[in-house]
């Protein structure tokens, strides 16, 4: 399913001041480095080149702002875990992200996206506690499903759910899950 959507970059932000100022509700897009954050925003756009994708992890410390429809923002925040990033530029990066996380009014829902064929890792949990802890509404996004075979992706799912959540499973691959993912971000903006 394609959208078509007026979908627009609007700015790569290094600091709070320079993120948006026009109050549009927003979406973010949370996970480890190289999870599939931007090609999740690719695919539910429908434009593959939108939110800049990598096969060189790490790369990006700035938190990108798309504008969809005139309407709202797709955020794609830094991503987290990249062993090779140094201590000294870990705490710039958790600043950035956290302030956003826990000071932006209108942030309306949070996308944590695991991969599926990892599951949980060490920092999906802080961040999903981090989250709960300061009231923000999430979804949990398991991606490339499309590497998994079928008893691979239900074993996946199952441990995912020991967390007390239920992940809407997703490929950038084949397009699986985009309907539901939309469902749920379009009844987060109509509250
Ligand atoms: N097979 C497959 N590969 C994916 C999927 N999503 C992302 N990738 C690949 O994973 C790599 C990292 O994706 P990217 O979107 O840049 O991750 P980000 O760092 O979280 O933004 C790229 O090589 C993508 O092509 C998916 O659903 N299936
Ligand atoms: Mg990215």
């Amino acid at each position: 399913m394609t959208h078509d959507l007026v979908s627009e970059f609007i700015t790569s932000a290094g600091n709070p001041d320079l993120f948006p100022g026009d109050g549009l509700p927003e979406i973010a897009f949370l996970g480890r480095s190289n999870v599939g954050k931007s090609s999740l925003i690719n695919t539910l756009v429908g434009r593959k080149g939108l939110a800049f994708t990598s096969s060189t992890p790490g790369r990006t410390q700035t938190v990108n702002f798309y504008r969809i429809e005139e309407a709202f923002y797709f955020v794609d925040l830094p991503g987290y875990g990249y062993a090779r990033v140094p201590p000294q530029h870990r705490l710039p990066w958790k600043k950035l992200i956290e302030g956003y996380l826990e000071k932006r009014g209108n942030l309306r829902l949070c996308c944590l996206i695991l991969d599926a064929r990892r599951g949980w890792m060490p920092q999906d949990l802080d961040l999903k506690r981090w989250l709960e802890y300061h009231g923000r509404q999430y979804l949990v996004v398991t991606t490339k499903t499309d590497k998994l075979n079928r008893s691979e992706q239900e074993r996946g799912l199952r441990a995912v759910r020991l967390e007390g959540v239920e992940p809407q499973p997703f490929s950038a691959v084949t397009g699986r899950g985009v309907r539901e993912i939309w469902q749920v971000i379009s009844k987060t903006l109509q509250r």
